[in-house]
């Protein structure tokens, strides 16, 4: 797996915060890096295998991520994200305890990765304009002033996360909770007007808007789910294929390995044998 380098995108050795734009971003594979990330998402849709685990991304979600965290984008449609590079929480020059603003090697996962609403996000992006200004000033001062910045960001992003529900719970929220509900159930039988009844949204709107997100169907996407969970656990337990294809939600072994196929175009035996050729 390819690991991405902060000499490769720090303004200097000096700094300590970096702003890189991707717009858009194109699918990129799995990689790790030497610094941590935040990633913001202005506008577009794609999926985002974080840790081997599918997030859906959408206009205002955020996502932090530490430097030995893997990644990798895909399905993108028009993704316009903003990546918030930072060497590592205690490699600050200026700051010296930000770690209860970051997500720590336990947090649960809806404190790693969230969705901020539409006034956060102007916000953040005017924090973020700043920022990119003043990063490329390597002279204390402007060392200091980034890390002022990046602090404010990081206290409004977080605060977005805690909110949780808070003042509106929107349709917006509702369709979060489902697509969270999702990732961690996608293993039963999943009956799509149950689902939406059980979140408050129209079947339509489930539908259109899991299209838009994932630009694929609902049933698609947790299909998209399971053989990405199955490839997981080829690879990481010893468990037959068959025992494999049932936990992640396959009744038939043999439909699984041809879904499997044609998503990954390799078999999960291949897969199993280390020759995914
Ligand atoms: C890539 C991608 C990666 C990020 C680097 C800096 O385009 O967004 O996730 O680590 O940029
Ligand atoms: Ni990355």
């Amino acid at each position: 797996m390819t690991r991405l380098y902060g000499e490769d995108f720090f303004s200097s050795q000096y700094a300590t915060i970096a702003i890189e734009p991707r717009v858009p971003q194109s699918a990129f594979p799995e990689h790790y890096h030497d610094f941590w990330e935040i990633v913001l998402v202005e506008k577009g849709s794609g999926i985002h295998v974080f840790n081997d685990q599918p997030y859906v991304l959408g206009s205002g979600t955020v996502c932090f991520i530490r430097a030995d965290d893997h990644h990798l984008f895909e399905n993108v449609d028009d993704l316009n994200l903003i990546n918030i590079l930072y060497r590592a929480p205690g490699k600050f020059r200026f700051l010296t305890d930000i770690s209860r603003f970051l997500p720590s090697q336990d947090s649960p996962d809806n404190q790693v990765n969230w969705q901020i609403n539409h006034a956060e996000m102007q916000l953040a992006k005017q924090y973020i304009h700043t920022l990119s200004e003043l990063t490329a000033d390597s002279s204390p001062e402007g060392i200091a002033a980034s890390e002022g910045q990046f602090l404010q960001l990081l206290i409004m992003l977080r605060h977005g996360c805690f909110q949780n529900g808070g003042e509106d719970g929107s349709r917006e929220q509702r369709l979060q909770e489902l697509l969270r509900w999702l990732q961690h159930n996608f293993y039963n039988d999943i009956d799509w007007l149950v689902l939406a009844e059980q979140f408050s949204l129209p079947l339509r709107t489930l539908h259109r808007q899991l299209k838009q997100r994932t630009g694929m169907t609902p049933q698609r996407y947790l299909n998209r789910l399971r053989l990405l969970e199955a490839r997981k656990r080829l690879l990481q337990s010893d468990k037959t294929i068959t025992e494999i294809a049932h936990a992640c939600g396959f009744s038939d072994s043999n439909h699984f390995s041809t879904q499997f196929r044609r998503e990954f175009s390799h078999s999960p035996k291949m897969l199993r044998s280390g020759d995914p050729s």
